[in-house]
Parts: structure tokens; sequence; C-alpha cells
């Protein structure tokens, strides 16, 4: 399936907005993917999907991750928010039949990162923070530094994400701090170099 199949695809799961989201993301994606060195078409792919099942029922989300054979922690079961990544992920393999397994966990991680993120969960997780649509405080700072380090933007995301949670004392998945702890830590050695 091309890419014009897959963005109709979309265009039918979800609102104008969030149909517009994708296709920002999509394009926001493909640009960091040739700044940063990873495949512009798998980054536009990954980036119309990402969002796939947002607008998804609870009940269809579960099913679509239980045919996937995805099995969730607890707390992931008990944080609806994260669903979409997750689900999202399943669509793509069991309904559009897609087996590329960077372009699945790009969809898996997009919203909480993880340890040992490939070039493409990267690419995929700044595109959904620095998308033309998006326009929370700091998303000026956030392209400025998605235009000089991928990493760093990695970071700045994931620090930002985990402080709004700290500040509403929700939970944390344990993929957003291990993916926090490693930029971190990668970071520090750099700069004690
Ligand atoms: O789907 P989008 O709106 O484009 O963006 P997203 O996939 O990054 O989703 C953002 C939401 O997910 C936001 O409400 C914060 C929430 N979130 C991100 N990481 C975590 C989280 N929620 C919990 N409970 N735990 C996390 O680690
Ligand atoms: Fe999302
Ligand atoms: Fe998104």
């Amino acid at each position: 399936m091309g890419y014009k199949l897959y963005e109709d695809i979309i265009s039918q799961r979800m609102k104008a907005a969030r149909f517009r989201h994708s296709k920002n993301v999509a394009k926001e994606a493909v640009r960091l993917a040739k700044k940063y060195g990873a495949d512009p078409a798998k980054a536009e792919l990954a980036g119309i999907l990402h969002d796939a099942t947002k607008e998804t029922g609870e009940e269809e989300q579960m099913s679509l991750i239980a045919r996937a054979g995805i099995e969730l922690s607890q707390m992931e079961r008990e944080s609806p928010k994260l669903w979409h990544a997750i689900s999202g992920s399943a669509f793509v393999q069991v309904v559009l039949g897609i087996d590329d397994r960077e372009v699945i966990d790009a969809i898996r991680y997009h919203t909480t990162g993880r340890a040992g993120m490939t070039l493409l969960d990267k690419v995929i997780f700044v595109a959904d923070f620095t998308s033309a649509d998006r326009d929370y405080e700091g998303v000026d700072k956030m392209r400025k530094v998605a235009d000089r380090s991928l990493e760093d933007a990695v970071l700045e995301g994931m620090s930002f994400t985990i402080a709004e949670l700290a500040g509403r004392k929700v939970t944390i998945a344990p993929d957003t701090f291990a993916g926090y702890n490693e930029m971190a830590e990668l970071r520090s050695k750099a700069k004690n170099k």
C-alpha cells in the first residue's frame, strides 16, 4: 500500500483537526529524518499512522492489542492515555499488515519513549512535539533544540512530559523514566568530556 492510501484510511478514523495533526507530524518527521539520517519514507509512514487509534473506543483498542498478541503491564492497563500508542502499533500490524518493526515500534513508543530508542523512534517522538500545529508554551524553544540536536530534543520532550505529569501527580510509565534516564546520562557524559 502507498502513503496516499494510508492517508485516506487515517482521515476516516479521526476528526479533521487530528488528521491535520497527523499530516503535520508526517511532514515534520520527513524533515527531521532528512536532517538526522533516518529513512524519510518510514518517517512519513510512522508519522501519518502514529495516532491511528487516538479516537478509537476503548473496547476496540483492547481487541486490537489482544489480536496483536501484546500483553499490557498493570500500569499500562490503568493509563488510558497510553493505550493509543500501543493499540496504534497493533492496528498497523493486524489491520494494515505492516510488518516493519521500526515503524511499528516508533508508533508504539511515540508517547512514552523508551530506553534504546532507535533513530526513527526519536524522529517520531520529536516530530509529535514540533509539528506545525503545536502551539504550547515552550514550543519555540523545542523547535530550536530540535534543529540543533535530535537527542537534546528527545530529552527536552521527556523532561517536559515528566514535569507535567508529576505536576498533576499521575502515574508515569517505566518506559518514560527509562528513556529519560538514558538520554540524561548520555548528555551528562557528553558534557564531562
Ligand atoms: O497523541 P498526542 O496528543 O499527539 O500526544 P501523545 O501521544 O504524546 O499523548 C500525550 C498524552 O499522553 C498527554 O496527556 C500526556 C500523556 N502521557 C505521556 N507520557 C505518559 C502519559 N501519561 C501517563 N499516564 N504516563 C506517561 O508516562
Ligand atoms: Fe499520540
Ligand atoms: Fe500525536
